[in-house]
């Protein structure tokens, strides 16, 4: 997500780090009821199309249905299985706030829900998107570290000017990450697992392209902001994910001064392609915003 549009100031009532507290008795019942219609819509989808991170971590959390968790019982789980702690914030921070955050193992989740009307398109992420689409993975151990080595890696990103590189890899990795496993592609990203209608269309649309990670190409690959993605990539495993990023990013960004974006929907004779799509939904959907 671009924090773009967010002030420069927490606002009134946050603290200097732009946390809140969850206030978690303030929600009303209707707003629990979104939740549970979210989650037992995604629950019912998710097992054979998410990986088994995602779905050990779903449960080892206990995110059942019974309505919007509070991050008090959250957070004891969480802590004990990685050190990770859910914060509340008002919804999108300032990206040097948000990396700062990541760096210290605490992830900022959005505290107010969606409205019923709403159910599949918002722009800002909500307590769903943060919570049931991002923490599950935060409670494997490899994935966990990654995430903090992104916070760490964000804030030099800043202050080298590559953060529209490094973006990009969250992107196609934390939001809309595929993984290969011996049962076939698996989804991990929170922007799919937290959506109906990209679950399906991630794995089984026969219009985007499919292809093997490789971090300097994601990172030279800019992506949709408003649609389904029109290319997802490919983990061997979480540890490459991990492995890749704790190297120096120096040369890496060097490089990605030198080398030009590829385009959004194609495919190079390096990729390790999965599917070369059809990108017929893209092409059918006119608007084109990307970053
Ligand atoms: N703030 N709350 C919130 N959630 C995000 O995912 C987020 C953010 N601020 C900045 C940001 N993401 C992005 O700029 C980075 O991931 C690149
Ligand atoms: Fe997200």
């Amino acid at each position: 997500m671009s924090a773009d549009h967010a002030a420069s100031c927490p606002p009134e009532g946050a603290r200097p780090d732009w946390t809140i507290d969850q206030h978690w008795d303030g929600y009303t019942p209707a707003e629990h009821q979104v939740w549970i219609t979210l989650y037992e819509r995604q629950a019912a989808l998710l097992p054979g199309r998410a990986c088994d991170e995602f779905l050990r971590g779903l449960k080892a959390l206990d995110l059942h249905g019974d309505g919007i968790p509070d991050f008090r019982q959250l957070n004891a789980r969480l802590n004990a299985l990685t050190g990770w702690t859910v914060v509340a914030v008002p919804g999108l921070v300032p990206d040097e706030v948000f990396f700062e955050h990541l760096a210290n193992r605490r992830f900022p989740a959005g505290r107010f829900i969606r409205r019923p009307e709403q159910l599949d398109y918002l722009e800002e992420p909500d307590i769903f998107h943060d919570v049931f689409g991002h923490v599950p993975m935060l409670t494997n151990p490899t994935f966990a570290d990654y995430m903090k080595a992104y916070g760490e890696g964000g804030l030099r990103a800043l202050r080298l000017g590559r953060l529209h590189n490094l973006a990009r890899l969250y992107w196609y990795t934390v939001e809309f990450g595929l993984m290969q496993t011996s049962d076939g592609l698996r989804i991990y990203g929170a922007g799919i697992v937290s959506s109906h209608g990209e679950t399906v269309f991630s794995l089984e649309a026969p219009s985007p392209n499919r292809l093997g990670f490789e971090l300097l190409r994601v990172m030279r690959t800019p992506y949709r902001i408003d649609d389904f993605q029109q290319a997802y990539f490919v983990l061997p495993s979480l540890q490459r994910l991990l492995d890749d990023t704790l190297q120096d990013f120096a040369p890496i960004y060097e490089q990605l001064g030198r080398l030009p974006d590829i385009a959004i929907d194609a495919i190079t004779p390096q990729d390790e392609v999965f599917t070369r799509g059809s990108q017929a939904y893209a092409k059918a959907h006119a608007s084109e915003a990307t970053a």
